[in-house]
């Protein structure tokens, strides 16, 4: 399997984590989203959206990491990361679909508005005609919206709403832990693959204190049995160059007195 993906992509490294998960061999193609590679004609004709991931699998050519991680499932059912019964089933897609409609699209946001803004304004982003020229099918309103991000960080319009959006996952997932030993019972599955990335993210932006001293203890031991996990290494560290990942951390530090404001 082919797997076109970026280090600091969360939908990435949650297609990631689900082949190492599965211990399925894959073969990665690395496309720098902050460089703007994900709008080369080439990736373009694989992937008009001009996103990441996208999986080829001899004829399949499949995006959206919530529909690989499920073909995944269905293809290999060894190391099955669905339980048995339908309405476990059914919790399980609950998290899934949640992060897709709301979660991804506000951890976008925060990702933008705290770190990456940072790299692409170095990087060279050109004015605002260039940047809409450049942005695949993504369409003007998502496209002016990122434009903002980039420009004004978390003041932005909306930008702290996407931000306290995230925030509410937290609790949700925290509900749900304090409760059982996994998102969905006591068996890891596709909910907690799917929510991985996002609290990695946390981590990654230097924002451990939302769960840490006490805060969140369900989502504290959580995090510590994912990232002891052997597959979390490939998945989550291993393709996050380490120069990005310093400044991942360095940025989220300097915005952490921001976000802060927002939450306590
Ligand atoms: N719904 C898609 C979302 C994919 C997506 O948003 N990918 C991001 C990285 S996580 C991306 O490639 N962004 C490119 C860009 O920002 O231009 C999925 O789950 O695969």
């Amino acid at each position: 399997m082919k797997l076109y993906h970026h280090g600091s992509s969360a939908c990435a490294a949650k297609v990631r984590f689900a082949l190492e998960e599965k211990q399925l061999p894959w073969e990665g193609y690395y496309i720098d989203i902050l460089k703007g590679e994900q709008f080369h004609p080439d990736y373009l004709a694989l992937n008009p959206k001009g996103v990441v991931p996208l999986l080829i699998d001899g004829n399949l050519v499949l995006p959206e990491s919530t529909l690989i991680c499920e073909y995944l499932e269905d293809k290999y059912p060894a190391h099955p990361l669905l339980p048995a019964s339908a309405e476990d089933k059914a919790h399980v897609r609950l998290w899934t679909k949640a992060v897709d409609e709301e979660l991804h699209p506000a951890c976008s946001a925060l990702t933008y508005v705290v770190s990456h803004r940072h790299t692409i304004l170095r990087n060279g982003v050109g004015d605002f005609e260039e940047f809409l020229a450049a942005g695949g099918s993504e369409g003007k309103a998502a496209r002016t919206l990122k434009w903002q991000w980039i420009q004004e960080g978390i003041k932005a319009p909306g930008a702290a709403n996407k931000i306290l959006l995230f925030l509410s996952y937290m609790d949700k997932m925290e509900a749900a832990l304090s409760q059982s030993e996994y998102l969905v019972g006591d068996s890891f599955s596709l909910a907690d693959v799917a929510m991985a990335p996002y609290v990695n993210r946390l981590a990654a932006l230097a924002m451990e204190p939302v769960w840490e001293n006490g805060r969140m203890p369900g989502v504290d031991r959580w995090f510590e049995a994912v990232k002891s996990r052997p597959s979390f290494e490939p998945a989550f560290i291993k393709w996050l160059p380490q120069e990005l990942r310093d400044e991942m951390y360095a940025n989220g530090q300097r915005s952490w007195a921001d976000i802060e404001k927002l939450i306590f």
